[in-house]
């Protein structure tokens, strides 16, 4: 099975150099020094024991006409503001239009991108606990193991499902069949909408969400409309559902979150698909979200502030 990761990043880097052991893998992702980084040096993952993984081999392209083999599964790790973006650029390429997709992205709408430029019938939907932070382009450091969940949104795709599974496996991740994907989606949002905002506007590590008590009530806010709007969506979730964010605020204590490292580093943040999905479906299905605007409205100043310091 030939794999090509769409996006270098963080998750990118750590499931590309898991699967390269027991695969061919390729990284696509449009920036020059990260694609020179992997094509010199290979991938680096610094391991929580504090070893070094070096893998040699894997290979990186800016342009996906480098890529000459018939690629069997793409990997979509990239950020989901470019979801939809890579997969235009990529589902044109003959060696790519007939593989299996997998989104492992946070927020909502990455299936819907996809679903634009390939057959939905081949794109599988999943998510994961692994944690990474990128350290320098094609060097990661691992947080911490958690276990891959994959399903479809379309019936029939078990065999598809299972294979994925069983790449993973073999490389060494915990990997699980999900049969409520919809659901699977909305639980992994509902610890981003919590999470996530609070913790890149004030610059907080993860564990204080649990440790502060006005950010958890803030948290447990957020979460409770987007429960709400879930509600309203059909999809069934439990009520208290904040204690399980606050469990995984726990659980990765030490961890910035990924908008908090994106505003870090003065990136575009994925607010949009995140809280932002939240205010959007919110106002389709008259469901008052003032909690998650004001987040959104929040993280999109301190982002343009932060990018006009650079
Ligand atoms: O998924 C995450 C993220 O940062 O995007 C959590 C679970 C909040 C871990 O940091």
């Amino acid at each position: 099975m030939k794999v090509v990761i769409v996006g270098a990043g963080a998750l990118g880097c750590l499931l590309g150099a898991r699967l390269a052991a027991v695969t061919k893998v390729y990284f696509f992702d449009i920036d020059p020094q990260t694609v020179n980084a992997i094509n010199s040096s290979g991938i680096f993952v610094e391991e929580r024991d504090g070893s070094i993984t070096e893998v040699r081999n894997v290979e990186a392209v800016e342009d996906h006409s480098e890529l000459v083999d018939k690629i069997d599964l793409l990997i979509f790790c990239v950020k989901s503001y470019a979801t939809r973006n890579a997969a235009e650029l990529l589902h044109r390429f003959p060696a790519l239009s007939s593989a299996l997709c997998l989104t492992l992205q946070n927020g909502l709408g990455n299936y819907e991108a996809l679903a634009e430029f390939f057959d939905p019938l081949r794109i599988l939907v999943g998510s994961t606990a692994q944690g990474a932070t990128l350290i320098a382009p094609g060097r990661v450091r691992h947080g911490g193991n958690g276990p891959t969940y994959i399903g479809s949104l379309q019936r029939g795709k078990d065999a598809d499902i299972s294979e994925t599974v069983r790449l993973f496996r073999k490389a060494g991740l915990e990997a699980y069949e999900h049969g409520d994907v919809e659901k699977l989606l909305w639980e992994k949002l509902l610890i981003n909408v919590g999470i996530n905002a609070i913790t890149a506007i004030t610059g907080i590590l993860n564990g204080s969400i649990v440790e502060i008590p006005e950010a958890r009530n803030l948290c447990c806010e957020a979460v409770k409309e987007a429960l709400e709007v879930a509600a309203r969506k059909g999809i069934a979730l439990p009520e208290n559902y904040c204690e399980k964010v606050l469990e995984v605020a726990n659980a990765t204590g030490k961890n910035r979150s990924s908008m908090g490292q994106d505003i870090d580093r003065g990136r575009r943040t994925e607010i949009d698909t995140i809280n932002g999905a939240i205010v959007k479906l919110g106002m389709e299905l008259d469901v008052p979200t003032p909690v998650n605007r004001t987040l959104t409205q929040l993280v999109k100043i301190v982002e343009r502030a932060k990018k006009g310091n650079r």
